[in-house]
């Protein structure tokens, strides 16, 4: 993706927007400090410590919502914290989300930012953008607590839960036993991603190892399928609640 113009207004603005930040400019200077300037290689999780001890992450009991290839329609679901908190919906995803930025020798790079890899030996992310999510997710899974969802979709046909994910990563391994009580997953099937197949097997056993829960699972619950059929022109394949009235009726 290209990168992001007039960052620090956009930045700013929407610190200012969501107003629960004390400072907002005292904010962004935490964060120009760790990436303008900078290699963006050069720039791991850790370099965002004193940026994150500013972010707020928390979210409400029982609403927290992780997703993983569900991007745009978890936030139709979520509205806006409403139904459910993602992590885009706290003030620390907030800001950022959708934005693209790396540090240059002068400032910030606003033409384009090298790709970022991982060290799977360390499990470091280089590359500033991807270093900050690292970070954001493994903060925002620390403090979920109660009963915590999840979002998955299969995009372009691939697996709903993929162990290189942020959400396999950084987020499942980060939620605290004693803090999360229940899991929900939802997930937006595809054929053979579903409850109880495909890699939906191995995130039961994931979730089974790491909190000592045994998840619900639902392929296409009404409340996904609402939004699917509410943002589809053409009636998605799990959009089938039409069929299903008429055939009862
Ligand atoms: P996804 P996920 N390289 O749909 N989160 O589980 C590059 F360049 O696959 C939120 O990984 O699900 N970009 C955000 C990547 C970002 C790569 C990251 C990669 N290898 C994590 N992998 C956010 N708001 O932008 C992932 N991305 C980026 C947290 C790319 O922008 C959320 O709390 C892609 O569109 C959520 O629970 C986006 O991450 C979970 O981790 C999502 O990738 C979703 O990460």
């Amino acid at each position: 993706p290209g990168t992001t113009a007039h960052l620090a207004e956009i930045f700013v603005g929407r610190c200012f927007d969501k107003s629960t930040v004390a400072d907002c400019n005292a904010w962004w200077a935490a964060f120009n400090q760790v990436v303008a300037d900078v290699d963006p290689l050069s720039v791991t999780a850790a370099s965002f410590d004193p940026y994150f001890a500013i972010a707020n992450f928390s979210t409400p009991v029982d609403k927290a919502m992780f997703w993983s290839g569900s991007q745009y329609y978890v936030h139709q679901l979520s509205d806006a914290g409403l139904r459910y908190f993602t992590m885009e919906d706290t003030v620390g995803g907030f800001v950022q989300n959708g934005l693209h930025w790396c540090g240059s020798s002068s400032g910030y790079n606003y033409t384009s930012c090298p790709p970022g890899f991982r060290n799977t030996t360390t499990d470091t992310w280089y590359g500033a953008e991807l270093a900050f999510w690292q970070h954001a997710s493994t903060t925002f899974a620390r403090q979920a607590t109660g009963r915590v969802s999840v979002l998955l979709g299969s995009p372009y046909g691939g697996s709903a839960y993929r162990n290189s994910s942020f959400f396999a990563l950084y987020e499942l391994p980060n939620m605290n036993t004693s803090l999360v009580t229940a899991i929900d997953v939802y997930v937006i099937t595809n054929g053979t991603e579903r409850c109880g197949s495909g890699s939906l097997v191995a995130l039961v056993q994931d979730i089974k190892h790491h909190l000592g829960l045994t998840p619900s699972c639902y392929d296409n619950p009404d409340m996904v399928r609402f939004i699917l059929c509410e943002n589809n022109g053409a009636p998605s394949a799990q959009c089938q609640f039409a069929n299903e009235f008429s055939e009862s009726s």
